[in-house]
């Protein structure tokens, strides 16, 4: 049995039922094979068989009233997974999905993700199964306060620095940010995505939308195309969708869809940026549904479906893990789609996966293309190291290098080791790379 597949069956056996994770372990280990071929120093450090166990992993009890006094209990986590190149860094997800396989396998990504970045950051990620939607701002800031009574024991500006996923936005980070301050009595850059004026970074909210379009650009530059006038689906409503739509309208792209987790809108006319700021408020003050779009501006809904039924050059899966299936992805190249670029996480399944690939079309996993969120997390870490504040534009430039050089470290590594065009085989063998040598020179720890 070859290496690779022996540690796999370490993964299951030691993690019985997690099958996000191991899809996620799978995914990346069997990219390995053309790298651990070339280099003998990893098998005989034992890296694959340490870099799929995390350093630590925490898991606490979240108890807190509701607004009627009513006692509840929801399950917290956090997961520090790798610290080879940095304190921990990586988001907090409040969804009733949440496990310990959603975070162990969001956690792992994180690792080599925040490695691309060229920043120096390790990798973790943590949250709840406590779901935000339908609770008061008092119920939520209960809860966070409740949950971050336990976590701060586990973080810190140097040790861990969590941020904001699914179900976490700036109204949360700030009820965390809060508890963590007064529990400890620091003012210290120990979560990103704070508030502009105390400690946040300007595009950070926009940071993860913006680069994945940035991403896209850079694949459609290798083929001397562009993003004007292509046809855009995007899935989500939340922060990934938003600013992808926002960026994509600056590019000149026509986007003709949103969703939730209640279904679908089609626009054919296209989200313009009067719709755009209907749905920012809808999702982000009234924290409403997307089908009440489809009546604001009598577009379709398609409920309990998503978007990839609808035609289009570029796709932008920005909701969640799994949402596109292997016959979705059929569906896509059948109908054109020669573009995707994902805002969320592992939201291709492997079948997925594999067909896009097959395909030859340009395919941005999202550990690359998603990397402009962290990143733009590092430099909120950068800038409040220095108890300063960079300009938009600054920032914007930055984020725009960073994505700049991500593709290109994924393209170039992919032709290196016989996989042109794969940038599967690319973001997973240059993110292994550095985080693998990083852990040969700290020794066995
Ligand atoms: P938000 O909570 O702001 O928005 C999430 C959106 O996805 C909502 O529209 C939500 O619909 C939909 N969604 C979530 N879960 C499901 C589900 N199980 N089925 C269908 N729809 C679902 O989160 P973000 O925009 O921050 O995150 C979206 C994706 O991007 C995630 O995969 C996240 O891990 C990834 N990501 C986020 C980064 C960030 O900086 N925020 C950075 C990198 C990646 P509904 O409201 O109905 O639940
Ligand atoms: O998946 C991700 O990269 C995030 N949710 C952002 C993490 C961060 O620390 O900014």
């Amino acid at each position: 049995m070859s290496e690779i597949q022996e540690v796999l069956g370490v993964v299951k056996r030691r993690n019985p039922g997690e099958t996000e994770f191991l899809q996620a372990v799978t995914e990346v280990l069997e990219s390995l094979g053309p790298l651990l071929a070339r280099n003998k120093k990893y098998k005989d450090a034992r890296i694959l068989d340490r870099i799929v166990e995390p350093e630590r992993q925490m898991q606490f009890r979240v108890a807190w009233t509701d607004d009627q006094g009513n006692i509840q209990v929801n399950r917290g986590y956090r997961i520090q997974f790798n610290s080879a190149l940095g304190p921990y860094k990586g988001g907090l997800r409040f969804h009733p999905t949440v496990s310990a396989s959603v975070l162990k396998f969001l956690a792992f990504e994180q690792v080599f993700k925040n490695s691309l970045t060229t920043l120096m950051m390790g990798g973790g990620k943590g949250g709840s199964d406590f779901d935000p939607k339908g609770k008061s701002d008092a119920e939520v800031m209960r809860f966070c306060q409740s949950f971050m009574t336990e976590l701060h024991r586990h973080i810190g500006a140097n040790t861990d620095v969590p941020a904001g996923d699914i179900g976490v936005g700036g109204r949360e980070i700030g009820f965390l940010f809060g508890q963590y301050k007064r529990l400890t009595r620091e003012f210290t850059g120990v979560l990103t995505g704070k508030g502009l004026n105390w400690g946040g970074s300007l595009i950070r909210p926009e940071a993860t939308g913006y680069g994945a379009v940035y991403f896209a650009q850079e694949m459609l530059k290798t083929r001397g195309q562009n993003l004007e006038g292509k046809i855009c689906t995007v899935s989500g409503a939340g922060n990934v969708a938003q600013y992808t739509v926002e960026k994509l309208l600056d590019l000149g792209a026509k986007v003709v869809s949103l969703s939730d987790s209640e279904g679908t809108i089609y626009d054919k006319n296209g989200i313009d940026r009067e719709k755009l700021d209907y749905v920012m408020d809808l999702k982000n003050v009234r924290r409403g549904r997307i089908k009440l779009y489809a009546e604001e501006y009598k577009a379709e809904f398609l409920p309990g479906k998503n978007p990839w039924g609808i035609k289009c050059d570029c796709a932008f899966p920005s909701a969640t893990q799994n949402e596109i299936s292997g016959k979705d992805a059929k569906t896509l190249i059948d109908n054109g789609c020669a573009v995707v670029a994902e805002g969320a996480n592992m939201p291709t399944d492997p079948e997925g996966v594999e067909r896009f690939l097959a395909a030859g079309i340009l395919y941005g996993p999202g550990k690359a293309a998603n990397a402009g969120g962290v990143a733009t997390s590092g430099l909120e870490m950068a800038q409040n190291a220095m108890r300063l504040a960079w300009t938009r534009e600054e920032v914007d430039n930055r984020l725009h290098m960073i994505m700049t050089e991500i593709h290109r470290n994924c393209f170039e590594t992919a032709e290196e080791y016989n996989a042109p065009g794969n940038l599967v085989v690319g973001a997973n063998i240059a993110g292994f790379i550095k985080v693998a040598d990083a852990m040969l020179d700290q020794g066995l720890v």
